[in-house]
């Protein structure tokens, strides 16, 4: 499935007017915490910069936009997002989760929510029964991330939607990998998609951010209420960065999946790999699924390096392009070990029944030159 060109045009609009005192085409950093009431109680409906903030309310369009949904909300990161998302559930529920998610997304269910009484149960989703065998009256949340981080598990949204409709419980999607130009879960039937906005719609390693998206009223009061109530907003100057980089999301985008596929074809044919995650190569076990619910492939790749963590090491030292850090979806390439740095949180039980050992790599694969790119790793497995 292509990008529709439709998506070129609302990235640019989504969420920008001209701005009505001085016509300001893009719209101003509102950097105010209050507003002059003329009596008390008495304002233009913006009282308060944590309950409302222009730059934000156009961040907030601009993210409904872009998954096509009723509202939008943003947070002051992605685990703000997902704890907001959390505190709708009530005490002493059980929610079920993918067992491959962001390290600090299964950190937050497991040392964060647990003293509530709410049990997280990780479990495979690509076997749709280990879904169902755990659904008791007491399940009210089913959370998917997909592709999953970092081992890129593609999960069927369409058949966990059904699954969760029949049973009126709400799912949550994480579209982080993925971003809205590639995926649009709410389409497929999720209730609550969530992302980092840190990642592919920041898209420059310069903000930390975070992103609800749902049609449902009934969802998005409570959430609206938790974002004021609990205060994780973010501040007006990264409510303008976000909106200037969704203008250039889809031809980001673009660009990512065209490096990540041929970074993830060059790593195939090397002696030196054993094994690739990419949900755009044939050979990933669930390419079926992700040619029916994908329009392309991001730049997330990741790879077990064939030999030992010390020569891993060695790979990572003679890198030049690819730098190690933590986080992905920048403009610039990123390596990360993730036993080591994002999922050193995972418990090493689940950790090794998921592949996530010592020669485990993930590469967020920039927008560079493929060429140069390819260049770099040939020259560092050498
Ligand atoms: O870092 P923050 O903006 O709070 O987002 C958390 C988060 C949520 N969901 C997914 C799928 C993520 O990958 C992340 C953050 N991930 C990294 C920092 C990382 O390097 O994987």
């Amino acid at each position: 499935m292509a990008i529709a060109s439709k998506d070129f045009t609302k990235v640019v609009h989504a969420g920008v007017h001209p701005e009505p005192i001085t016509g300001a085409v893009m719209t101003p950093i509102f950097q105010t915490s209050t507003y002059a009431q003329t009596a008390p109680g008495e304002h233009t409906g913006y009282d308060y910069s944590r309950a409302k903030n222009p730059t934000r309310d156009a961040l907030e369009t601009a993210f409904a936009a872009l998954e096509g949904s009723t509202y939008g909300l943003a947070f002051s990161s992605g685990l703000a997002a997902e704890h907001a998302i959390a505190q709708i559930l009530p005490a002493n529920c059980e929610i079920i989760i993918c067992d491959d998610v962001y390290g600090g997304t299964g950190r937050m269910f497991r040392q964060l929510f647990a003293k509530y009484g709410i049990t997280a149960h990780f479990v495979d989703m690509n076997r749709l029964e280990s879904i169902s065998e755990k659904i008791s009256s007491r399940t009210k949340m089913i959370w998917v991330e997909t592709p999953t981080n970092p081992t890129l598990k593609v999960v069927d949204i369409k058949a966990v939607a059904k699954i969760a409709k029949s049973h009126h419980i709400t799912l949550v999607v994480d579209n982080t990998f993925s971003s809205p130009v590639f995926q649009s879960p709410l389409q497929l039937g999720a209730d609550i998609v969530v992302h980092s906005t840190t990642k592919y719609i920041g898209g420059h390693s310069d903000l930390i951010g975070g992103a609800i998206m749902t049609s449902s009223k009934e969802l998005y009061d409570q959430l609206q209420f938790i974002q004021y109530a609990g205060g994780a907003v973010p501040s007006p100057l990264e409510c303008f960065l976000l909106l200037r980089s969704i203008k250039t999301l889809v031809v980001r985008m673009q660009q990512h999946e065209k490096n990540g596929m041929a970074v993830a074809k060059f790593l195939e044919s090397h002696k030196k790999v054993a094994k690739v995650y990419y949900p755009g190569l044939p050979s990933h076990p669930q390419h079926a699924v992700a040619m029916e619910q994908m329009r392309g492939f991001s730049g997330m790749v990741s790879f077990d390096f064939k030999g030992s963590y010390d020569e891993v090491l060695v790979f990572i030292k003679k890198l030049k392009l690819f730098c190690l850090a933590e986080s992905l979806g920048g403009v610039e390439s990123l390596i990360n070990h993730p036993e080591k740095m994002t999922h050193a949180s995972v418990p090493e039980e689940l950790r090794k029944k998921l592949g996530i050992g010592p020669t485990l790599l993930r590469l967020s694969v920039g927008i560079e030159a493929s060429e140069d790119l390819i260049a770099d790793l040939q020259q560092a497995f050498a």
